[in-house]
């Protein structure tokens, strides 16, 4: 893929406003602060394509971007304090909606961690959500630069244990200072992408009209346990999308 040909494309702010996909899509998801815009610009080489900024941002939006025929998913940030319960609720139709309807072609989410810090109990939440919704997704570990040797050792051996099934899943570690991993990463999504395709939505909606046969027994899903459930995200992160295999 040629990472010079990417362009914003658009934002939304809820759920309801983006259009089926008509194309694969790659996901970022990381909390607030952790490297999220800088990872991206560095990985389609552009220095302010996505918002870098040392406060952490208050709005909360899906920005797409376009590259050949993938889409880059930037999802807000999550995790920081003094947000609004009002905008933690879009924050979770967000990123809930976006992740939990099935019928996008979601082929890989990049789910960010500082290695200088254990995972948040917000990163453990999204790992978990992944493994058991059966989304694919890889961890990118960043701001590697700002770790001595023997420091960064540790926390790679820390993470072995922090973090779940962490044998089985893909890991890179990333700076967007040094650009260590870049490359890692542009080969891996090489890889992902290179049959990638856009299909006309109309095609779409005639294909996956077949797959309500799938959708087995969603109903009794307990999604619904909100805000009182302890958990940082209200309790969305339970899978029910739509298994397709
Ligand atoms: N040293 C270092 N700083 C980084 C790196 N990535 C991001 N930062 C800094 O961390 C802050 C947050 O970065 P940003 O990309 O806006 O994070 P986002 O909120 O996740 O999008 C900014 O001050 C960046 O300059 C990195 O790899 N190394
Ligand atoms: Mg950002």
């Amino acid at each position: 893929m040629n990472y010079n040909k990417a362009e914003f494309t658009v934002s939304y702010g809820t759920f309801e406003q983006i259009p089926p996909s008509d194309r694969p899509e790659i996901a970022f998801s990381g909390r607030s602060n952790v490297g999220k815009s800088s990872l991206i610009n560095k990985l389609l080489n552009r220095k302010k394509l996505a918002r870098v900024s040392s406060v952490p941002g208050k709005t909360a939006t899906i920005n797409f971007y376009s590259c050949e025929n993938v889409y880059f998913v930037d999802l807000p940030g999550y995790g920081y304090a003094n947000v609004s319960k009002a905008e933690k609720r879009k924050w979770k139709s967000l990123i809930g909606g976006y992740l939990d309807d099935g019928s996008r072609q979601l082929d890989l989410v990049i789910q960010l961690i500082d290695m200088r810090h254990a995972p948040s109990k917000d990163d453990l939440s999204m790992i978990n959500y992944f493994i058991d919704a059966e989304i694919p997704f890889i961890i990118v570990f960043t701001k590697a630069d700002k770790l001595k040797k023997s420091a960064r050792e540790e926390r790679m051996r820390a993470f072995t244990t922090e973090i779940p099934c962490f044998e089985d899943i893909t890991s890179i570690e990333f700076s967007a200072v040094t650009g260590e991993g870049v490359e890692e990463l542009r080969e891996l999504l090489d890889e992902l992408t290179e049959d990638a395709e856009i299909t006309p939505v109309e095609t779409l909606r005639e294909d996956t009209s077949e797959l309500d046969d799938y959708d087995g027994d969603h109903e009794d899903d307990d999604s619904e346990d909100g805000e009182d459930s302890g958990n940082p995200f209200g309790g969305f992160l339970t899978p029910n999308r739509k298994k397709l295999n």
